[in-house]
């Protein structure tokens, strides 16, 4: 089946201007003043792109007042967006709830929050918690498999909103290595990277690690950012040895993390960045990014 072209949300300024709960003349005088990018129509009027308007909010601080006039997948009530906890994040996971879910994420991304921290701070505890369910409760590998894919839709629909890449920024590969059907950390991590400016090419999850190796050259990688969420064994050991090996002998910084990532033996790990979280990642990234073209960058191809 040919899939469906991909439809470009667009605004109206009157749509916006009701979302924001402003008025419509203030929608146009901030998009002729600059202060909003926005697109003429044929006919020449003004058109906000949903991109744009999250920027516009999350720069701004301004919550959707009536986020319904927004045309998300299904426009949920965005409720008291600011003041949702990973607790009901949790629920509507329990819930199998998936407009909520979607309506927590977008509401807090339009609130001004990161990806990283709301990787850190919404969907690592609420999972964690779901991880525990099993000991209980029969239904939980169900309610585990409803949450991943829900998480995943979610998420997909903030990548569309993430800033936009500045042509011939550099190139991180991420994935998880090979048996590690983990889909959310190489995910989080790409958009993470993402935001800072980065373009990504994601492997996903169970990439042979050689596959890791051709990607950063066929992409020209600077970067590569591993998750390691199972736990490998020594006879893998001498393969990660080598993938470090290689990536270094190309100046490719290494990053890694993930909740196993104690299983990767040192000779790997001490030519790598360890980085406990996403907020880490992202400042990591931001440094690297400060110091491409620069004199550090040239001098210093280690990953500190
Ligand atoms: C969803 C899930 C699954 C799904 C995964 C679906 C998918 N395709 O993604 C499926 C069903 C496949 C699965 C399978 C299994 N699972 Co499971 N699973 C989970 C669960 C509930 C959530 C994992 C997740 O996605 N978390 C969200 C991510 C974002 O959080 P995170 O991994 O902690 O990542 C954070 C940090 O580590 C860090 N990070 C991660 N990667 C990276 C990378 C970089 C570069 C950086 C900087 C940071 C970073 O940032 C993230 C955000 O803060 C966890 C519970 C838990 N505690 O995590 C159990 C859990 C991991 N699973 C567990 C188990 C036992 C299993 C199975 C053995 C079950 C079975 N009997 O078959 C299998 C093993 C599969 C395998 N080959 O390893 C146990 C592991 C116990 C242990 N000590 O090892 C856990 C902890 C549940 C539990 N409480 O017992 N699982």
């Amino acid at each position: 089946m040919t899939p469906k072209p991909r439809v470009r949300q667009t605004l109206t300024t009157r749509q916006f201007a009701q979302s924001l709960g402003v008025s419509e003349s203030s929608v146009k005088r901030w998009i002729d003043d600059g202060t909003i990018a926005a697109d003429r129509t044929a006919g020449g009027h003004r058109r906000i792109t949903m991109a744009s308007a999250v920027r516009f909010m999350r720069l701004h601080r301004m919550s959707p007042q009536h986020p319904e006039v927004l045309p998300l997948t299904a426009a949920p009530s965005l409720g008291s967006v600011d003041v949702q906890t990973a607790d009901e994040f949790y629920e509507a996971f329990v819930a199998d709830d998936a407009a909520r879910v979607r309506a927590i994420m977008t509401g807090r991304y339009m609130s001004g929050a990161d990806i990283a921290s709301m990787g850190d701070g919404l969907v690592r505890p609420a999972l964690e918690r779901l991880g525990e369910l099993w000991k209980h409760d029969p239904q939980a590998i169900l309610v585990e498999h409803r949450a991943i894919e829900t998480c995943i839709r979610a998420l997909t629909e903030l990548i569309a909103w993430l800033p936009p890449i500045p042509l011939g920024a550099p190139i991180s590969i991420t994935a998880a290595g090979p048996d590690d059907p983990y889909l959310l950390p190489p995910m989080l991590a790409s958009m993470v990277l993402q935001e800072e400016g980065i373009q990504v090419r994601n492997l996903g999850p169970s990439t042979p690690l050689e596959t890791i190796d051709l990607a950063t050259v066929r992409y020209g990688a600077i970067m590569c950012s591993l998750s390691v969420s199972t736990v490998q064994a020594r006879h893998c050991h001498a393969a990660w040895i080598r993938l470090a090996d290689r990536l270094g002998a190309s100046q490719i910084r290494l990053i890694v993390g993930g909740r196993c990532v104690e299983s990767l033996p040192n000779e790997f790990l001490s030519r790598a960045r360890v980085c406990g979280s996403m907020i880490e990642l992202g400042s990591y990234a931001a440094g690297v990014l400060g110091g491409v073209g620069s004199d550090r960058e040239l001098h210093d191809g280690g990953n500190p």
